[in-house]
């Protein structure tokens, strides 16, 4: 029986970092439960890898925006940024079954203690019963869904009032931010910060710098 788990941020190709992390975490695939909190994919250097040891060591992942963009693209024959551009290259003629793959994850685990999701949780709401947009992008909340950017709304997390503790990600710019009730992972690795993991049920933050200073 798995009692501790190990959930980390936004990768975004930053592969090695992510490897840095888990050594540093203690991290033992056989003794702990791993979960990636989306958008492994696009801006960093090392897309592919991620995925491809993702799939291979069968850790659970949810959705992010980035995953969201890159599967709507290929099956809407829209052009790719040139880093997914250079993921969908990398998969070779075998994208199809990636993108399935990628289309089975889900868009937030619920268990006893703990919620995790990409970007968080309307207010008011259980997440079964909210929009996926919602859930992968939101970070500030007007009521009514529109403009999840703009600060001069409340940040979901101020208006959600659940006991049980929401572990997200998705904002970068917010970086670390620790409440009773949610804990918000994005640090940013690939602008040059940190990628930034979480123990449960201690709830200690581990982290590691980014290798991209430039
Ligand atoms: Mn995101």
């Amino acid at each position: 029986m798995v009692s501790q788990t190990f959930i980390v941020g936004d990768v975004h190709g930053c592969f090695d970092e992510l490897m840095l992390l888990l050594k540093k975490s203690g991290y033992k695939s056989h003794d702990h439960r791993l979960i990636l909190l989306g958008d492994l994919i696009n801006k960093g250097p090392d897309s592919f890898k991620v995925l491809s040891w993702v799939r291979e060591q069968q850790v659970d992942v949810v959705v992010g925006n980035h995953e969201l963009k890159f599967i709507k693209a290929i099956e809407n024959r829209l052009p790719l940024p040139a880093a997914l551009e250079e993921l969908k290259k990398s998969m070779n003629g075998e994208w199809k079954d990636w993108l399935a793959w990628m289309k089975g994850w889900p868009v937030y685990i619920e268990e006893e203690d703990f919620l995790v999701v990409h970007g968080g949780l309307v207010p008011g709401e259980h997440p079964s019963q909210s929009e996926t947009e919602y859930l992968v992008n939101i970070r500030y909340w007007g009521g009514e869904g529109k403009d999840m950017k703009n600060p001069s709304y409340p940040a979901w997390h101020d208006l959600y009032t659940g006991s049980k503790l929401v572990v997200y990600a998705h904002w970068a710019q917010q970086g670390l931010r620790i409440k009773e009730n949610s804990i918000g992972l994005d640090t940013g690795c690939v602008y040059g910060r940190h990628l930034t993991g979480l123990w449960l049920p201690e709830r200690k933050v581990v982290q590691v710098s980014s290798l991209n200073q430039g």
